[in-house]
């Protein structure tokens, strides 16, 4: 009789293990969420102008151990870069945590968008953009969700079996010119329904 239970046993942790393997290979097609850069390092990230500063930032954050920093002065450009790309099939909404300072400031520049592309070398072909979209950003923490179906596409369009650069861009105005604004991202994700 001992030995029926060991067998059993046998059998059933064999089970067990064949069932966690399929589970960990499959993963992908189940996953809610998809992170693309939990913000804790500056790898992949870089700014457009050399005026600008970038920087890990430990002690404001959403998630992890750190969110990315950088202050917007002249209109350049954040970008974050993944030459091997995402695929993002199947994912519904695109989304960030986005620190602000000055919510009506920011909304006072005549132009700001978000921007994924499928290629790393430009910032007009293999996009997807939204334009001004309408968020309801107070200072502080903002959670930032777009329906990736919202966006409009643009030279050719995103090719979303490979997600491989984000554009947060601000247009400044000749207003605030001169003043700085601080901005801090983190999270940044696509989900789909359930979250
Ligand atoms: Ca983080």
């Amino acid at each position: 009789m001992k030995n029926v239970v060991v067998v059993v046993s046998c059998v059933l942790l064999a089970l067990v293990s064949s069932c966690v393997t399929a589970g960990g290979a499959s993963a992908g097609d189940d996953l809610d969420v998809l992170v693309w850069t939990d913000c804790d390092t500056l790898n992949g990230f870089h700014i457009g102008d050399d005026r600008l500063t970038i920087a890990i930032d430990r002690d404001e954050k959403t998630q992890g151990a750190a969110s990315v920093r950088w202050n917007e002065a002249v209109g350049a450009s954040l970008f974050f870069n993944d030459p091997r790309g995402k695929d993002v099939r199947g994912f519904r909404y695109f989304e960030f945590d986005l620190w602000i300072e000055d919510p009506g400031l920011f909304q006072s520049a005549p132009d700001w968008a978000i921007t994924i592309f499928s290629q790393t070398n430009d910032n007009t072909n293999n996009r997807r953009y939204w334009q001004k979209p309408n968020l309801d950003l107070q200072a502080g923490w903002n959670s930032v969700k777009l329906d990736l179906d919202s966006g409009i596409d643009s030279n050719g369009g995103l090719n979303p079996s490979a997600v491989r650069r984000f554009r947060f861009f601000v247009l400044r105005g000749a207003n605030y010119m001169d003043s700085q604004m601080t901005f801090r991202i983190d999270n940044i994700r696509f989900t789909k329904e359930s979250e």
